[in-house]
Parts: C-alpha cells; structure tokens; sequence
C-alpha cells in the first residue's frame, strides 16, 4: 500500500478541534453542543475530549442530510460509487498512524493490536467493497439499494465495526447514519471527517455521537429503512421489538459464549497460543471470545498447569506500549462487572487464578484470569462476562464436548483443536455456531460473512451474504406497448 504521510498525531488533532466535538453532519462539522458528555481514555481515566449528546433535532438533521444524498449517490452508479470507497480505502492506509493511536487512547486496546489488526482490516473493508460497488451494476440488475441506513455500533472494535457497516452500506448505493459507542466515538468522527477532505459527497456519511438514546431515536426515525446493530444482546432484543411492524430491516451482531475445544491430540502448544488469542486478545472484549475452555479430561490437569505458566509471561500496560500484551478494558463500570463476575465464579465453587502483576496504578485494568472447577451451569459458564476472564471445564468424549459446547443460547464462533481433521469435520457441523475454526480462532475476513445463530443475532456481515444486507429485490416485468412506436 501507499506509504504513510501522516505521523498519526492523534493528540494535535483532538487539539485542533479544542477537543469538543460537534457531530458530523451533511459533510461538516455542527458547533459543539451544550448537551455533551465525555469521552474518557480508559488507560489513565482522563478525559480525552466532550462529545454532543444527540438528541432529536440532530437525529432529524442526519437523516434528512442523508435522504437528500441518497438519490444522486445511487445514480452515479457502482462503477464510480467504487472509486469513492477505493479513495475511502486509501485514505484509513495514509492515515494508518493516526487511526491506530487514537483508537487505541479512546479504547484502552494495545496499539500493537490497532496497528496490525484493526486498521488493516478497516482498509481492507473498503478493498473488499469497492470490489463489490464496481459489480453491482452488472450482477445486481435485479436489486435497489435501501435507502437511509441507521447504524449502532459498539465500543469493542469502534474503527472495524464502523468498516464492517459503512462500507457495505455506502458501497452498494446507501446513505449512512452512524452512531458510535458513547465510550469510543473519536474515530467514527475522524473518519467522517477524512471521508469529507478524500471527496465523499456532503451527506453520504453522517456520524451523530451519543447514548442509547439517541441511537433509540436513530431506531424510531420513519425515513430509516434499515437498522444495522452490534452490541449487546439485551439492546438487540428492544431494537427488534422496537422495528417490528415497521417495515425496517434489521440485522443483529450481538453476544457470544463461544466454546474452544481442546482434543486430547492437539498440539499442545499451538493450543495455548490460541487460548491467549480467544480470551486475551482485546482484554477478551470480543463478541466471538473463545471463552469456554472445553478440554479433554485426559490431558486437562496438564494443559491448565502449562496455560497457567503462560500466563505468567502476558504483558499488561499502557495501549501506546509496543510491548504489552493487553490494554485496559474500557470503563470502570465494565471494570467492576468483570470483577463482580469473577467473584460470583468464586462463590459457585470455581478457583480463580491470575499470575501477580504489577499492574498501572491510574485507569481500569484487570489482569489475565483463569477460573477452573467451573460447574457447567453456573453463572461465568453461561453469561458473557466480555473480560480477560477464561472459564475452563472438562470433557470424556467428542459427543460431550458437542453438548457442553451447545449448551449456551448464543452462537456466534467455537474453535476445535486436534490433530485428526476427521474428527474436527465430524463434529465441525454438530456446532450451533455462525464459524467454526479448526486449529485456529479469530480469523476474520471481509470475503467471509460473519454473524451469529440463536440469541447471537442474524443476518451476516462481509461476503456474499453481507452484501445482500444491504439490497432489496426488485422484480420487474412489462407487457410490449399496445399502441405502435
Ligand atoms: O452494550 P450496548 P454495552 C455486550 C457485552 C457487554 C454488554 C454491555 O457483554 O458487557 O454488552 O455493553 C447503543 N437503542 N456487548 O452496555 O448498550 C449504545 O449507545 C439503540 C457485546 O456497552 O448494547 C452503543 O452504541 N441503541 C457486543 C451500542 O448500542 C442503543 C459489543 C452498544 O451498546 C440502546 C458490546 C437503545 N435502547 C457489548 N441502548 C458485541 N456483540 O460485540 C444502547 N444503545
């Protein structure tokens, strides 16, 4: 890719706006609120900058800015829509630095982390969409963009979540808008503002910051024909009863209980390297998280002895330390969650482990935990803790492993872990999971589509599937003229 021309001074950006943001609308900046609320950097608990609480005038404003793009946004077609999301593309690799810091400041994840991972898959995204806004002409004859999307986004990928909603939406004829996570809302921001100075037309991308309610007017607006959200199952539910009977469509990306499974032939160590990946990857605040360990009760003892070694060796700081493992997870309040579950783990009868630390004295950081003994039923077994917290509990056989990893009402991702590949294709389809991986955990491509069974949501993100999200059918059929030309 192009080589970067901005040294990514996230700082002296939030400075040249005073650090108070107005939202984005209509391709600028409105003035700062007076209705505002911070956005604090979880790493130091200070306060990185003051946000607009949208409230209904501006949710109007947004959305009419948007209706107003929509038709001549549709009409200039896939072939030249793919040319903005290219240069949207090549904008997030030019500002790669920029992104990656300020990400990491407004979410407590390591920069490592948005360096490698979030921001190459944003561009990535947009690659990807481009692709499928150059096609759509001439694959998609029998299909019309929606309209005016409305997307809620959280705040555990804040960059990526935006990618996975905004370039499919935009690429296939859609106006956006987008509400970021109370707790991350700079970067939604900084790209809509980017997005403006790289030629995306006044209008296409609007970006209104603020809490559940003003999402919850975002989800009510009548010129919204379409409602994209990720977060938390609980939300999911009252979005879908809120949109039922109104004609909007809707697809849902929410919780997860995801099993790992380790077979008693797994390579060993390239297991452990994927329990760090599932559960401490992003301080386990990931919706797909591996976080049930199932292991083989044969090798059990052993394989927790070697997990716990591990641990040991994990890194926990400030996020713009290259040599952290882990970040701080993102409020105080998600914080005290995480420890309140750990706790009642305890009280059911699990044993906590995590290795001493020294850990940041400022901001909210918990460290690697383990939690063995755990009775399948019980609290940290069945509800999302969305922490840095592993639960572990044995299996005998392959039919046990299946009903243990079943027994959730998510479904979102499970991991195998054997050296047999029949044994892994033989139990791969027994799964209620939207992905499974084999030898692997969190590989996430734009080509793939990604979403959840039961109560982990529906409709998918990426892919073919993805792409027919943000369509809908149009038949069409004429009789010859009566009268002569
Ligand atoms: O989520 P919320 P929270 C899970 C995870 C976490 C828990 C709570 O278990 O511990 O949810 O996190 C907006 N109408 N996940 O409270 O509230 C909100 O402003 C419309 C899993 O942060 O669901 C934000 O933009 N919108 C998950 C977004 O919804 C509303 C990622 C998500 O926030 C709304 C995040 C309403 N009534 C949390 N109320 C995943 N699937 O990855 C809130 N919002």
């Amino acid at each position: 890719g192009p080589a970067p021309e901005d040294d990514g001074n996230a700082r002296s950006w939030l400075a040249a706006h005073n650090e108070r943001f107005g939202h984005f609308i209509n391709g600028r900046f409105t003035e700062p609120k007076a209705k505002s609320f911070d956005t604090i950097e979880p790493a130091t608990g200070n306060i990185l900058a003051t946000v607009a609480l949208g409230a209904d005038a501006d949710i109007d404003a947004a959305v009419a800015a948007a209706a107003k793009a929509q038709s001549s946004w549709q009409a200039i077609g896939g072939k030249k829509r793919a040319r903005h999301i290219y240069a949207l593309a090549r904008m997030v690799q030019r500002h790669a630095r920029l992104f990656a810091v300020l990400e990491a400041l407004d979410n407590g994840k390591p920069i490592r982390e948005t360096r490698d991972l979030d921001v190459p898959l944003v561009a990535r995204h947009f690659y990807h969409h481009a692709g499928w806004a150059e096609l759509q002409d001439t694959e998609f004859s029998g299909y019309q963009p929606i309209g005016v999307i409305g997307q809620i986004i959280p705040w555990n990928f804040p960059l990526l979540m935006l990618a996975w909603k905004v370039a499919p939406a935009l690429a296939l004829g859609n106006t956006v808008v987008l509400k970021p996570a109370e707790s991350t809302p700079l970067t939604a921001l900084l790209f809509a503002e980017l997005a403006s100075k790289a030629g995306l037309p006044a209008g296409v991308l609007n970006v209104v910051t603020g809490d559940g309610s003003t999402g919850s007017l975002l989800v009510g607006h009548d010129k919204v024909g379409k409602i994209a959200f990720t977060g938390s199952t609980d939300v999911g539910r009252r979005i879908r009863a809120e949109t039922a009977g109104s004609g909007k469509s809707l697809t849902l990306e929410l919780g997860g209980k995801s099993p790992f499974i380790v077979f008693d032939d797994a390579d060993l160590e390239s297991a452990i390297e994927g329990v760090v990946d599932a559960i401490w990857f992003n301080q386990g605040q990931v919706c797909c998280a591996g976080s049930r360990l199932l292991v083989q009760e044969s090798i059990h003892d052993r394989f927790i002895e070697r997990l716990k070694q591990r641990m040991t060796t994990l890194r926990v700081g400030h996020p713009l330390d290259k040599a952290i493992d882990m970040g701080a997870v993102i409020e105080e309040r998600q914080l005290a969650r995480i420890r309140a579950l750990v706790a009642k783990g305890v009280e059911e009868g699990a044993t906590a482990f995590s290795p001493p630390f020294e850990m940041p004295e400022d901001g909210y950081f918990h460290p690697p935990t383990l939690l063995t003994g755990v009775e399948p039923a019980s609290t940290v077994a069945t509800e999302e803790i969305f922490g840095p917290v592993m639960v572990a509990m044995s299996f005998r056989t392959p039919d046990e492993a299946v009903a243990l990893a079943n027994n959730t009402r998510y479904g979102l991702a499970a991991s195998i872990w054997s050296e047999q590949i029949s044994l892994a294709l033989d139990i791969a389809p027994k799964l209620k999971a939207g992905v499974v991986w084999v030898n692997a955990t969190n590989l996430f491509d734009a080509g793939v589509g990604f979403g959840g069974y039961r109560e982990s949501g529906y409709g998918r993100e990426g892919g073919r599937e993805g792409v027919f999200e943000y369509l809908k059918p149009k038949a069409f059929a004429a009789r010859k003229p009566r009268k002569p030309l």
